[in-house]
């Protein structure tokens, strides 16, 4: 049996694609199921329950049973569940930059960068004419327009309007799918902030050392600065003790203005921001000229350490 899964707590994303991609090879015949680890994100769990879709499998069930792991939305080692054994392996589909093709020796890795892997995945059932069903059809479009904040960011491509499109043609999708999506990423309560800002952190090594980069993509940004600003230094000193980063910042996506919003306690991180982006900062604030997603950012960081 082929497992199609993504990284642990996988976004909606790695949920779309393992969802999709699985509905696509036991439509050509394959015995395969989509089986995730962890948590989903929430962003995940809110088009799931707004549209009423089955939950898909927990991978702990079906793991012991896995001839084969089909990898989406991921393509390194790091954020994969410890049960994945990296020689089973034998499709990575993802649209990241940063990889290393000796994780997965056995693997086929379709590593294309475009603004959401899902695209990829869309193109799969294009290519072969094969209709999605309506779970994997809305998830899909959720995961082209939550990657590209809705066609609006700089990893956006014309192939992800395209699958877009092409899905939107095949199923019907309601005309406030795009809103409800981002309202879903947008609520928070001083209790869950702090969960809700580790679930979405990622951390990077750069030489000797780890910089932490936590994102958040939402409407109504200044609402949120307003409500939880003063409480973002501590959080991310918080979360990078609990990580063992050695400093780091919050990007805040700012849907509606298009810019992002960054948060860095870390003067000397500051520094390396300003060369890298040539931002100006206003205390531990600064604000980019466009959107700027995190994988977009780690490249261009990338050269000021080098
Ligand atoms: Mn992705």
């Amino acid at each position: 049996m082929i497992l199609v899964t993504s990284y642990q707590d996988p976004d909606l994303d790695g949920t779309a694609c393992s969802v999709a991609e699985a509905e696509f090879l036991v439509r050509q015949g394959e015995e395969a199921v989509a089986g995730l680890f962890g948590k989903l994100h929430r962003e995940a769990q809110t088009v799931i329950r707004t549209f009423n879709f089955e939950w898909p499998l927990n991978a702990m069930e079906v793991i012991d049973q896995v001839d084969e792991i089909v990898l989406t939305d991921v393509s390194d080692l790091r954020g994969l569940a410890p049960q994945i054994d990296p020689q089973k392996v034998t499709v990575v589909i993802d649209h990241r930059k940063e990889y290393n093709p000796d994780d997965f020796p056995n693997a086929d890795l379709q590593i294309e960068l475009v603004g959401s892997a899902a695209t990829l995945v869309t193109e799969h059932f294009m290519n072969e004419g094969i209709v999605p069903g309506k779970t994997a059809a809305y998830l899909l479009a959720g995961a082209i327009v939550s990657n590209t904040v809705n066609f609006q960011n700089k990893v956006t491509t014309s192939r992800d309007r395209l699958a877009y499109e092409w899905l939107q043609g095949q199923v019907e999708i309601p005309s406030d799918f795009v809103q409800t999506l981002f309202e879903s990423k947008s609520t928070f309560t001083h209790e869950n902030l702090f969960d809700e800002i580790e679930h979405d952190a990622a951390w990077f090594p750069f030489g000797q050392e780890k910089i932490g980069i936590a994102q958040l993509e939402i409407v109504r940004a200044q609402e949120f600065l307003d409500e939880f600003g003063s409480q973002l230094t501590g959080i991310l000193e918080k979360l990078h003790k609990q990580q063992k980063v050695d400093r780091g910042f919050l990007s805040i996506i700012d849907i509606d203005r298009g810019v992002d919003v960054f948060v860095c306690p870390d003067a000397s991180l500051q520094d390396v921001l300003t060369r890298a982006l040539g931002i100006s900062w206003k205390g531990d604030r600064a604000t980019t000229s466009g959107i700027m997603m995190r994988k977009e950012i780690v490249p261009i960081l990338r050269k000021i350490f080098d």
